[in-house]
């Protein structure tokens, strides 16, 4: 079925969004704003925007320690972002997580997690939930080549099959886990042939083309919502700078960066919309104008909001 217009470009505007709002944040990041670190998600942009792009609004998605671009693509809220990296009160989790715990549940996003394959048992609980409550709602569960070596993905992937769980896991496969290179460690060439040791459909596909990653997702969000179990989805996608802001990335070459950095999804995307007469030159240069506007009020606001106050530190936890 075709996408219609207005959909494409807010697919496209998303994909402005998170890659702006990240460029900032490692801006603000360098000039010593924010505290602690970020994970870059630019590069694998196309992934969260268009499997985001299937899901209703009461739909639930799991992310990782690189979180930025889920979020957004389920709605999340720029200002209320930086100002949580920031540190600040008005930040998603009251200035007190930073960027890897950012969750929001009022669109379904059930948090970043700073454990590597965390989201997958997460994702495996709350389509259990759905289930059990007989709704027809289904969770995408982001993480990424390293995190699927974990004993999580093994366990949750075959519990989630085996109960038919309304899941759709997606690879998100950068090449990397840190410094390890993923065709350094494994005899297989796709991650997504592990699907057939949970009997369950798998797919490999080019995670840098907007439209490839929302049909696939589109047809495993199907398949999930009509009570036929989980997929797996392997996209491959590269992020271009380190594992995170902290990262030298000595253990890449820049012949390799470069070669990935022509595949680059946003600027596919764009070409591939003016062909189809969907956005014209102009029209693309003023979302990305708009998009620069919204980003320097997110900074706006996360610079004049107020820090938490230190007898809040023990408000909001368990014990
Ligand atoms: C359980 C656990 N083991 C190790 C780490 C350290 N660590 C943080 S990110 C990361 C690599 C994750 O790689 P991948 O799943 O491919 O995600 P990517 O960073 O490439 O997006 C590791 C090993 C951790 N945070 N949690
Ligand atoms: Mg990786």
């Amino acid at each position: 079925m075709p996408i219609e217009k207005g959909k494409l470009i807010d697919m496209y505007r998303t994909m402005i969004r998170i890659r702006t709002f990240e460029e900032r944040v490692a801006k603000e990041f360098s000039a010593g704003k924010i505290p602690g670190g970020a994970h870059l998600y630019i590069g694998e942009e196309a992934v969260a925007t268009s499997a985001c792009a299937n899901l209703r609004p009461d739909d639930y998605i799991t992310s990782t320690h690189r979180g930025h671009g889920h979020l957004i693509a389920k709605g999340g809220k720029t200002d209320r972002m930086m100002a949580e990296l920031y540190g600040k009160k008005t930040g998603y989790n009251k200035g007190k997580g930073g960027s890897m715990h950012i969750a929001d549940m009022a669109i379904g996003s059930l948090g970043a997690n700073g454990i590597v394959g965390a989201g997958i048992t997460i994702a495996g609980g709350a389509a259990l939930s759905a289930q059990m409550r007989g709704t027809d709602q289904i969770v995408i569960c982001f993480f990424g080549d390293g995190a699927s070596d974990t004993t999580r993905f093994h366990e949750g992937v075959n519990m989630a099959s085996h109960w038919k769980l309304p899941v759709v896991y997606v690879i998100e496969n950068n090449m990397y886990a840190m410094s390890t290179g993923t065709r350094n460690t494994r005899n297989i060439d796709n991650l997504s042939d592990r699907a057939v040791a949970y009997g369950i459909p798998g797919a490999a596909i080019d995670g840098n083309d907007v439209l490839a990653v929302y049909k696939a997702v589109g047809e495993a969000v199907a398949r999930a919502r009509q009570g036929e179990g989980p997929t797996l989805i392997e996209c491959k996608t590269y992020r271009w700078y380190g594992h995170s802001v902290m990262d030298r990335g000595t253990y890449r070459t820049k012949e390799e960066i470069a070669e990935w950095k022509k595949k680059d999804p946003i600027a596919r995307f764009r070409k591939k919309l003016i062909e189809m007469g969907v956005l014209a030159e102009k029209e693309a240069d003023e979302i990305n104008q708009e998009i620069n506007e919204e980003t320097e009020k997110a900074v706006q606001f996360a610079e004049e909001s107020p820090l938490p106050a230190p007898e809040e530190a023990l408000e909001d936890v368990f014990a």
